[in-house]
């Protein structure tokens, strides 16, 4: 029998996790069976950390977008079938990847037709980010060839998703769906919150349909890639501890308070920048998220009781140079554990810019 392949795409920071969480619950109250897949171009991410903490299995992709990484893809399916026989996937792909219906869609549903029923390709966008990019609103946004991947996510896209409209009132919402409609009109738009629930079942139940047979978009894999080359990456792995019990949510909060005005002296637009810390007993998890330069970093989910030890992740994309990002990020990790008392080791730590993407695959057709 073959399993529902359900892969939610959209850019950085537009709330991919947190509706793939929504879309696993919602799956799992019809008693399905669901396994999630996280992928990102390095290791020691926040969005795994989230999804454990949520008690799905999960597999990881890392080192590279699913495009690139196809047979990984695959192998990771069948490792959580192994172990967890979902009857449906639900995949992330890095947020600054697209072409995934030529690249990814299309050679499953070729290659491993009878494993998965591929759904429906949707894109994701955070209201404010999109509002800008189309320029219905002014705001900081990214540079042109960050600009084009953004599009040509959008252009692929079977149903766009405006997440957030929590954030919106009603003539944002209808500007921005009449907008994005005018100017994609392959596809559907519905709007949605995924922290409040509101409207999603009517995406969910587009999701059960298959995937809309049409050519795939033309991309300029050139462009492409330097836009994916003006984004640096920062991943750090830290073990925290403390003599004395601390507000693991307030060290976040902290080391976001250092780290927001250093990015925005440089003119670093932020694409996301998220952290965890997860304290070494229990399944609690204090998450921090901040989505532009220009907005307020938030804590959406937050340890009940202080801790004396556990992990801390920090994952920063910006369009920024990355040695000038790791040292920024470094910096304000040892200055706040210095100044509250904790002894922060850092286990691992990266920095780069995204590398071409090569797919391994690329259907022209379904
Ligand atoms: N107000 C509001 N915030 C949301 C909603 N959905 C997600 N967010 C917030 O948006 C931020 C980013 O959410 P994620 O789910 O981590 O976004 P993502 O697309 O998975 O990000 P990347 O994996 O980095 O590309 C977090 O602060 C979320 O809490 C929503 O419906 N309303
Ligand atoms: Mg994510």
């Amino acid at each position: 029998m073959s399993a529902d392949y359900v892969m939610v795409g959209g850019f950085l920071g537009a709330g991919k996790t947190t509706a793939l969480l929504r879309l696993a619950e919602h799956f799992s109250a019809q008693g399905r069976r669901v396994g999630l897949i996280t992928n990102d171009q390095s290791h020691g991410l926040v969005d795994t950390a989230m999804v454990n903490a949520s008690g799905y299995p999960v597999e990881e992709i890392t080192g590279g977008c699913f495009c690139c990484r196809f047979n990984s893809l695959t192998d990771a399916a069948q490792r959580l079938t192994r172990d967890a026989r979902p009857d449906v996937f639900l995949a992330e792909p890095v947020g600054s990847c697209t072409d995934l219906r030529a690249t990814v869609q299309y050679p499953l549903r070729q290659m491993y037709g009878d494993d998965y029923r591929v759904a429906p390709l949707s894109v994701l966008v955070d209201p404010m980010r999109a509002a800008r990019m189309i320029g219905l609103e002014t705001g900081r946004t990214f540079s042109p060839k960050v600009q084009y991947i953004y599009e040509k996510q959008l252009e692929e896209a079977d149903l766009i998703v405006i997440n957030k409209s929590d954030l919106l009132s009603a003539e944002q919402r209808q500007s921005l769906a009449g907008a994005l409609q005018v100017r994609f009109p392959d596809a559907e738009v519905v709007t949605v919150s995924a922290r409040t629930g509101e409207n999603l079942d009517r995406w969910f139940s587009r999701l059960i349909g298959s995937l809309a047979a049409r050519p795939s978009m033309d991309v300029d894999y050139d462009t492409y890639a330097e836009g994916e080359a003006l984004l640096g990456w920062v991943n750090a792995t830290c073990r925290v501890t403390s003599p004395a019990p601390f507000d693991g949510n307030e060290c976040l909060r902290a080391i976001a308070a250092r780290i927001q005005p250093a990015l925005a002296a440089k003119g670093f637009e932020v694409a996301h920048f998220k952290m965890t810390l997860s304290p070494d007993t229990g399944n609690d998890l204090a998450v921090l998220n901040l989505v532009t330069i220009d907005g307020r970093a938030e804590s959406p989910h937050r340890l009940a009781d202080e801790v004396t030890d556990g992990e801390l992740l920090l994952n920063l994309r910006a369009e920024g140079d990355p040695g000038d990002l790791h040292t920024i990020a470094m910096t304000a990790l040892q200055a706040t554990a210095h100044a509250a008392g904790i002894a922060l080791t850092i286990e691992h730590s990266e920095h780069f810019r995204p590398g071409r993407p090569v797919p391994t695959h690329r259907m022209a057709t379904p």
